[in-house]
């Protein structure tokens, strides 16, 4: 495994608010950037805004607004709320930056260069929600898109094209030899299936007569590039391969060695799958440049049995559940309830198991712990040679490093969860209370509180990546300077350090 890690999630349309489905991939792309810098590595980690194409224009125009200050006014939104769900991107891409427009111009200009577009008449069923065309096999009866439901509307116009077909037995060759490309392999094989059907060309541009927001093609001023490439050309541009100044045919195309690019991982929804794993690579393949090395589609939040998205106007807020139970409780509720790659259905009675989960295993671990220490060694850790709980800390760490190996975050969370809930056994049968009332025992007091001390700096490096705040304070009240990394927490010395006591980490709290 490399040292150096760039992860990025979906640029969102800054058409709408950011809703429970955007958290959830920005939750996890955070957590799992967290565990890598934990694990000592250097990470870029990307996210940001889609700013052109119809949708945005179309929705700039109903709130009689310029298409930019839309723009602008979500990119805030969107920064806003990654900033209170703790998540600690890198660097936040627009793809209105004056940057990434000529990187786009550039990229198109190379494709064009090395022959692999041509201009043509284009006809076809197209969805303004997905801003992408769909078959007629895709669109059914009803003519609406298979993802959001809505109708697609026919258009014909003159078009440029990529010729994405070229690449077809490449691209089938690329997935079928690094069988880990896409994961989960329910989504490769989806994509595989539909690489059987020959693969049409991509329509590139649209004329401006029709859409104005967009980047003017180089090589044909009145088309602007169709939205999805511009959008999906935004993980290159971020991974600073390549200025903004330089031409088409400038060598440092041709060497990103230095650079970010490849990216590792780039996160997705499984509604933009074939974008990510058809488009793209295609796309890259033209231009002559390595392909991220994996992408990772996982499930929907869904409502009863229907997607959540702005357009069924289904949407949860995330900013509100934050307001209520923290920002902590929120992604470990979104990573924890979500087995990666699955559908989970969002409702109000599981977030509240989840954060009594919370609030009953690790905080009452924390509250117990911390108190009888304050309470029968006056808040100093004693020292002991006891080895209580060692097995199973060595338990979790396994556990841990295998789920996250695959992207299972939710059985690392589940791990990091059962060593507390052993924790809390561990007090049950030391019966500490007992020990303390009698001298002879001291001892074994001092073992018990020795270990749940260090079981509980283990547990902060464990959940650190999720509960951001609460393990800060954690570790804060351990007499730790900040949470130790995952490999560092297991060798903390905690004799003879003063501990605090302080409130319940996660307090009960009454729904109204
Ligand atoms: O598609 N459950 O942006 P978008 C889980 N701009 N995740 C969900 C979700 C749900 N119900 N709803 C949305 C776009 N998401 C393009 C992307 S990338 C070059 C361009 C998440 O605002 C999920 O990650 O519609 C999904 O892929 C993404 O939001 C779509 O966000």
């Amino acid at each position: 495994m490399t040292d150096r890690r760039y992860i990025t999630t979906p640029i969102y349309y800054a058409s709408g608010e950011p809703h429970i489905g955007h958290a959830y991939t920005t939750i996890l792309a955070d957590a799992l950037a967290r565990f890598d810098r934990q694990a000592g590595r250097e990470v870029l980690f990307l996210t940001g805004t889609d700013e052109h194409g119809q949708k945005i224009q179309e929705e700039a125009a109903r709130r009689g607004i310029e298409p930019i200050r839309l723009c602008d006014q979500m990119a805030e939104r969107f920064r806003d709320a990654w900033d209170l769900l703790d998540i600690g991107y890198d660097r936040f891409i627009r793809t209105t930056e004056e940057e990434h427009v000529r990187i786009v111009q550039a990229f198109v200009q190379r494709l064009h260069d090395r022959g692999h577009v041509y201009a043509g008449e284009y006809s076809g069923w197209y969805s303004v929600s997905q801003e992408r065309y769909f078959t007629e096999k895709e669109i059914g009866p009803d003519r609406v898109d298979p993802i959001s439901g809505r109708p697609v509307e026919w258009v014909e116009e003159e078009n440029w094209f990529f010729r994405m077909s070229d690449f077809q037995e490449d691209l089938i060759r690329h997935i079928e030899e690094n069988p880990d490309w896409i994961v989960p392999e329910v989504r490769k094989n989806e994509i595989l299936g539909f690489l059987q059907q020959p693969l049409a060309d991509l329509s590139i541009s649209r004329p401006k007569r029709r859409l104005r927001w967009g980047v003017e093609l180089p090589f044909a001023t009145e088309h602007v590039a169709y939205v999805w490439v511009d959008a999906l050309i935004n993980y290159f541009t971020a991974s600073g391969a390549v200025s903004a100044g330089a031409a088409p045919d400038d060598p440092a195309w041709d060497d990103v060695s230095g650079s970010w690019w490849p990216a590792d991982l780039h996160l997705i929804g499984k509604d933009i799958l074939t974008t990510h794993a058809v488009y793209w690579p295609t796309l890259l393949m033209g231009a002559g440049l390595p392909l991220p090395r994996q992408l990772l589609a996982h499930g929907w939040w869904v409502v009863g049995e229907t997607k959540m998205s702005k357009s069924l106007g289904n949407v949860i807020d995330p900013l509100q559940l934050r307001d209520e139970y923290g920002a902590d409780a929120l992604r470990w509720y979104l990573l924890r309830e979500m087995s990666t790659g699955q559908d989970a259905s969002f409702t109000p009675e599981r977030f509240d198991i989840r954060y009594e989960e919370l609030a009953n295993v690790l905080g009452n671990l924390a509250s117990r712990a911390l108190g009888m220490t304050a309470k029968y060694r006056d808040g100093v850790v004693p020292s002991a040679s006891g080895s209580g709980l060692d097995t199973e800390v060595a338990e979790a760490y396994a556990a841990i490093d295998d789920a996250l190996e695959s992207y299972r975050v939710h059985e690392a969370l589940a791990a990091a969860m059962d060593l507390a809930r052993a924790a809390n056994g561990y007090v049950e049968s030391r019966e500490p209370w007992a020990q303390a009332k009698d001298p002879d025992r001291a001892e074994e007091l001092d073992e018990t509180l020795n270990t749940l001390a260090r079981a509980l700096v283990v547990l902060s490096a464990m959940f650190a990546p999720v509960c951001v705040q609460q393990m800060v304070e954690l570790a804060s009240r351990l007499g730790l300077e900040g949470v130790p990394t995952l490999a560092d927490a297991r060798r903390v010395e905690m004799s003879g350090r003063a501990i605090e006591k302080g409130d319940p980490l996660f307090p009960r709290i009454e729904r109204a």
